[in-house]
């Protein structure tokens, strides 16, 4: 009976390790390799299964760690969203790292890019600031 029980565990154990190799990313905003015009608003992960987001970094072109409210969180979940202060014009890369609930860690990254808002300058939202 234990032996039997012994075989049931494993079986378990090889199951769940095989969901969790296929756990991964497979949606992001803004996505892998998009170009966008002007900042995004903010930065969302969608992964394949429920997973604690443990890291998560965001670079622009020049290796700089950009600031914002990410926070290691204690449960899980398939998607992420944080806000994303002003970004300038640069190439971005977004590294996270992922940990499923037998301590299987995940990471990856992706890049994207910030554009230059065009034909927004004599068009923009003057309420908000002034000029001289
Ligand atoms: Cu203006």
């Amino acid at each position: 009976m234990k032996f039997i029980k012994t075989i049931v565990i494993s079986a378990t154990m090889i199951f769940s390790s095989t969901a969790l190799a296929h756990s991964g990313l497979v949606n992001s905003s803004p996505a892998k390799n998009e170009m966008v015009q002007d900042s995004p608003q903010g930065l969302a992960l969608t992964f394949s299964s429920p997973v604690r987001l443990v890291k998560l970094i965001l670079k622009d072109g020049g290796g700089n760690n950009i600031k914002f409210g990410f926070k290691p969180k204690m449960q899980s979940s398939n998607q992420f969203s944080l806000d994303l202060p002003q970004l300038t014009p640069s190439s971005y890369s977004v590294s996270w790292m992922i940990m499923g609930e037998d301590a299987h860690k995940m990471k990856g990254q992706f890049n994207f890019m910030v554009h230059k808002a065009m034909e927004k300058v004599t068009a923009h939202d003057h309420a908000s600031h002034s000029h001289d």
